[in-house]
């Protein structure tokens, strides 16, 4: 086997996320559904915004733009959650980001596997929001230990894949019909299965408990509970759902529609309810797990604008969250003080931007090229276009969780983040968002004077 070989990662990545979408669409009707109505959504919107229309083609592949830009699962023990690292390495996905839901009620932390580097991304983005089950967070000792027993017992992954993980490390990659194989055999890992391993009595119990923890322990693997295509106009694809009759959750979580998108919008259609047979007994119940969202998404933020950022949603949020008719309204004022152009976002430190020299620039000789990156694009010599936030946002996540649990479940757990104890599960420390994104913004800076 020679390097020539071996196919990229972004391939892989690729192949992968197509094999999910299409499994996903079969096993969730309505998902497909979803993913029509922004694909019409789309299609309007670039008819009537030929300008956005070029400058997506000039960024984007524009012909991608529908396709899904995330998807979600939930584990239980830290050796599945080491297992799926190594397995998304293979697509050159890795761990970035900690988030700790346990504050928002949600008994799991989470990362996201993603690609790091601005090539890969642009190759296609692709990531999955990975949550392990805190099973210390079940009061339960007895039941806390069943589920244990339950997790301890499950392998959610094939042989043939586990062998063609342990294949692409020896040899540094999979070739094209190992690739193949190897998407095939991964994507066993996310299938829904309605045949549950527990008893309709334990499961009842582990849904008493937790209804999340039910649904991590209660099957065979971690079913993909949704995936996430891009849209260019959320608002209108909520009000889409809505005039379509899909249940779609209450509000848009994250900022408010603004003329320069920062950040992350997401919404959803509410989890549905599927049949589900339980072992033993064999009685026949149901389970609500999987949904379908959307998301936009817009200028990567620094440490400062993400401070500000959190203020102000904290600020339309303290009254009564994210509920009440005036929730909108109360979002817009929060974020009134929050800049809204390009140029402002920039200089004020409160975003990423990627610096690039326009054509008389390029026409420069080196040495005037050296100037500050402010002086470039006040002289028409540089210009700079906002790098794309690529993670998650906790409160947007909680939210997302919440309304796919279905009702008001509401606890608060007291337990602490614990980011040692998720690396140590995952066999790896997560990466810092901020700095990939400083990196990304650096280089653009470093390849202007060179
Ligand atoms: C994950 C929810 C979080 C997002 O987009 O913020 C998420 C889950 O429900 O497992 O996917
Ligand atoms: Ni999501």
């Amino acid at each position: 086997m020679t390097a020539e070989n071996l196919v990229s990662p972004d391939h892989i990545r690729s192949l992968f996320a197509q094999a999910m979408s299409q499994m996903y669409r079969a096993e969730v009707p309505l998902y497909g559904d979803l993913v029509e109505l922004v694909a019409a959504i789309n299609a309007r919107v670039l008819a009537q915004d030929p300008a956005l229309a070029q400058s997506l083609a000039r960024t984007d592949d524009l012909e991608r733009i529908d396709l899904e830009r995330h998807g979600a699962i939930r584990v239980g023990t830290p050796a599945e959650l080491a297992m799926l690292r190594r397995v998304f390495a293979v697509m050159g996905m890795f761990p970035v980001g900690y988030y700790d839901l346990a504050v928002a009620g949600v008994p799991v932390h989470s990362t996201a596997f993603r690609p790091v580097d601005a090539a890969a991304l642009s190759r296609n983005p692709f990531r999955v929001f990975c949550s392990l089950l805190r099973l210390e967070l079940i009061e339960d000792a007895a039941l806390r230990e069943q589920a244990a027993d339950i997790l301890a017992r499950r392998n959610i992954f094939t042989d043939a894949a586990v062998e063609l993980v342990a294949k692409a490390e020896a040899q540094g990659g999979l070739d094209e019909a190992d690739a193949q194989r190897f998407v095939a055999q991964a994507l066993e890992t996310f299938r829904w299965h309605s045949d549950a391993t527990v008893s309709l009595a334990t499961y009842q119990q582990l849904h008493d408990a937790h209804r999340l923890i039910a649904d991590v322990v209660s099957f065979r693997g971690p079913h993909i509970n949704h995936l996430t295509p891009r849209t260019l106009d959320i608002d209108a694809a909520q009000d889409g759902m809505i005039a379509a009759g899909i249940d779609a959750k209450a509000v848009i979580e994250g900022p408010p529609r603004r003329a320069c998108p920062i950040l992350l919008r997401q919404t959803s259609f509410k989890a549905l309810n599927e049949p589900v047979r339980f072992a033993g007994d064999g009685g026949v119940g149901s389970h609500t797990a999987r949904f379908g969202e959307i998301e936009q998404r817009g200028l990567a933020l620094t440490p400062k604008g993400r401070a500000l950022y959190d203020q102000a949603l904290e600020q339309a949020r303290a009254a009564e969250g994210s509920t009440g008719n005036d929730y909108y309204a109360r979002l817009e004022a929060a974020f009134a003080g929050f800049p809204d152009d390009w140029d402002t976002l920039r200089r004020e430190g409160l975003g990423y931007f990627r610096y690039q020299l326009t054509d008389a620039g390029r026409a420069l000789p080196a040495a005037e090229r050296a100037l500050p990156a402010e002086v470039l694009i006040e002289r028409g010599l540089a210009s700079a276009d906002p790098v794309i936030y690529e993670d998650f946002l906790p409160v947007s996540a909680a939210g997302i969780f919440q309304s796919n649990l279905g009702g008001t479940e509401q606890r608060a757990y007291a337990e602490q983040a614990n980011q040692a104890a998720f690396e140590a599960a995952l066999g790896a420390s997560v990466g810092d968002a901020f700095a990939l994104y400083a990196g990304i913004e650096q280089a653009s800076l470093d390849a202007l004077a060179a």
